[in-house]
């Protein structure tokens, strides 16, 4: 038995002397450390030596069992010093090699036509003013000359928070608390998201629209004309054609609904612009005598015009877009191609 582990040691010692490589590693610990050892297959043969020899044989053991394990740790941790400084071990960074690109991400559609609407207005001195998402009944509707019971109240299309609380139908909320706190001269925009209950191919229960209004002593229609005539302009072709149709809204009187020459047949005629060769893109008019008296100007020292746009429809137009819902699907397939 004492032969036999001697023999055992003698044999471990100089296998782990050959050790070089951390593969090698492994192999070693199960032959001579591990449960299924010879070693330990010796240890359970204990049981059947004299009970003299027993105690000495025991702790001879245990001894060469302790010894073996502590130079084979030693040795691995050698090993593995030794692969690292060399550089050898496959896991070490490759310092030649180009580094990887990230790719940028970028403005949603939507974001940069809205930047690009609200820096042609600043580039005409309006100012930028944005408004919270949830307005109450007297902002949204009542101050902009919609009394209860109008049509544009119907409860299909706001989504209400309480009786007189709303997710905004529109941004002018904003310009009447502008108005309200400001005296003329004034010129604001204010662009921002507006919920409305409405889902089709051209509807989302929320869009973006930028409205605009200016306010001074003698403002008139050829004012209005000329502002938006420059917008579109710099918005779309410098020679794009414009007209104005007769309209109706509660806040504004006379209104007008703005067309442009169709972008896609050049007001040939095509399918975008159901063959009248005109597309519509805003719609404005002179700001109502009523709206004025709600937000305590005096109509009649005071004119002034307004305005308001949707903007997933602007950037429709101008890319191309034939469904809405496009924006809000997130599939980078559409999104990246702006
Ligand atoms: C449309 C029509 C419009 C306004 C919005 C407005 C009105 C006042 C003050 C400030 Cl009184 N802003 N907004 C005026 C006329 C028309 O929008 O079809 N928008 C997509």
């Amino acid at each position: 038995m004492e032969e036999e582990l001697l023999r055992l040691q003698k044999e471990a010692e100089q296998d782990l002397a050959s050790l070089t490589e951390i593969k090698e590693l492994e192999p070693f610990r199960v032959k001579y450390l591990g449960r299924k050892s010879e070693f330990t297959g010796l240890m359970r043969l204990l049981g059947g030596v004299s009970k003299e020899d027993r105690p000495r044989l025991g702790k001879l053991a245990n001894e060469i069992k302790a010894e073996l394990e502590n130079r084979f740790s030693v040795r691995k941790t050698d090993i593995e010093n030794q692969l690292s400084a060399s550089g050898a071990e496959s896991t070490s960074p490759d310092l030649t090699l180009p580094g990887r690109t990230i790719p940028f991400g970028k403005l949603h559609p939507v974001t940069q036509i809205m930047e690009e609407i609200c820096s042609i207005f600043e580039g005409m001195g309006f100012g930028v003013a944005e408004g919270p998402d949830v307005e109450t009944d007297f902002y949204n509707f009542e101050a902009l000359n919609i009394p209860k019971h109008h049509p544009a109240r119907d409860m299909h299309d706001t989504f209400y928070v309480n009786d007189s609380l709303l997710l905004r139908t529109h941004t002018s909320p904003m310009q009447a608390r502008i108005m309200e706190n400001q005296d003329p001269p004034l010129r604001m925009i204010a662009p921002g998201k507006v919920y409305r209950r409405d889902s089709d191919i051209t509807h989302t229960p929320m869009f973006h629209q930028v409205e605009g209004f200016l306010v001074d002593k003698k403002v008139s229609f050829a004012d209005l004309r000329g502002v938006l005539g420059a917008f579109i302009s710099k918005m779309f072709d410098d020679d794009t054609a414009i007209r104005a149709r007769p309209s109706y809204f509660p806040f504004t009187e006379p209104s007008a609904e703005i067309d442009i020459g169709c972008v896609i047949c050049r007001g040939k005629g095509c399918r975008v612009c159901k063959h009248t060769g005109w597309l519509e893109i805003l719609g404005a008019g002179m700001i109502d005598p009523e709206v004025f008296r709600q937000v305590g100007y005096d109509p009649e020292k005071y004119s002034g015009f307004a305005f308001g746009l949707g903007v997933e429809r602007i950037a429709m137009l101008k890319y191309g877009i034939n469904d809405i819902r496009l924006y809000y699907e997130n599939d980078l397939r559409f999104l990246s191609q702006f």
